[in-house]
């Protein structure tokens, strides 16, 4: 059986080798993105099991998607390929580490025909989380319709359900994402928004009246950037320093690397504010360096970090 189980859309993804508009990129690096496959592979490298699924292109680009996944150890088992529709692509335009731009070219795409049908329920049944991001029901109505299927399956089994509103407004509107995005929360046991989501979701704004929002009973864990976090859980709450970044390259992932940390954390049953340090820690690596996957950490790496960190402070 699998600690965590997620799916969702992974592209591939060019990124502009020059720190330059896109129309005059002529050198891109082929890389790979997507919220749900990131997590997959920040726990798998953290030492945990883990399931992540997708409809493939049955194309080079699908290919080369479930090999890179599958390379780093996460159980694809599930993936399936289509010759209906391409695999999704997506370009990464830097003009420097804190001016990105994304540019999507997904519509339609195989993962966007993802539908509940695709789902095998003892899969979820049998894992510890099932991890969810606000971006598979943006996709389509039948990406949509997934996502509550496999709600529903996990609640029957309690499996946790880990949600990340993700928002991405390239996808949707603000009010329907609000409506959906609001209706998986309801679900979810552990909702992991920015603080900005944090507002656009309950309208509040600041990290206590938004986490009361969602809910006390709900673990729910704001991240705030360098700042660090904010948690609470019923009675329990509380902020979590951040860790000074020596320097940004691509703060791309970063909250996906967040979400590994925490759910490793929780996995391991860790008091609750050290899995937010774990995951601000983790989220602080994976801005260190390019690309959305590349930089996460291994468990290695995190403990290095986290040592050398605890005599940096003061
Ligand atoms: O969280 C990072 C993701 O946004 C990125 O890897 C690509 O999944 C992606 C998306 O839809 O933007």
């Amino acid at each position: 059986t699998l600690d965590v189980v997620t799916f969702g859309e992974t592209m591939v993804l060019f990124t502009s080798e020059a720190m330059t508009p896109l129309e005059y990129s002529s050198h891109f690096s082929k890389q790979i993105g997507g919220a749900e496959s990131n997590v997959a592979i920040g726990l798998q490298r953290l030492g945990h099991s883990v399931g992540w699924f997708s409809k493939l292109g049955n194309d080079p680009f699908g290919r080369y998607i479930h090999k890179f996944v599958r390379g780093e150890g996460v159980d694809t088992s599930r993936c399936i390929y289509t010759d209906e529709a391409p695999t999704g692509i997506f370009f990464k335009e830097k003009r420097s580490p804190s001016n990105i731009k994304v540019y999507y070219y997904r519509r339609n795409s195989a993962a966007s025909l993802l539908s509940p049908d695709d789902l095998d329920e003892e899969y979820i049944a049998n894992a510890k989380f099932l991890h969810i991001t606000g971006i598979t029901p943006a996709l389509s109505t039948s990406c949509r319709e997934t996502v509550f299927k496999a709600i529903e399956i996990a609640k029957r089994h309690r499996v946790k359900i880990v949600f990340d509103p993700n928002i991405r407004l390239k996808l949707w509107t603000i009010e329907k994402a609000r409506q959906v995005l609001m209706e998986i929360a309801a679900e979810a046991d552990i909702i992991l928004p920015g603080l900005d989501e944090g507002e656009l979701l309950s309208g509040r704004n600041t990290p206590e009246d938004i986490a009361r929002f969602f809910g006390e009973e709900k673990l729910v864990i704001i991240k705030l950037g360098e700042r660090g976090a904010y948690y609470q859980f019923g009675s329990e709450e509380g902020y979590v320093k951040g860790f000074a970044v020596p320097q940004i390259v691509d703060p791309v992932g970063a909250g996906d690397g967040f979400a590994a940390g925490v759910i490793s954390g929780l996995l391991q049953n860790v008091p609750i504010s050290e899995a937010v340090r774990r995951g601000n820690a983790v989220g602080a690596i994976v801005v260190g360096t390019n690309g959305d996957v590349e930089g996460l950490p291994t468990r290695e790496e995190l403990d290095e970090f986290l040592q050398g960190a605890a005599y940096q402070r003061d």
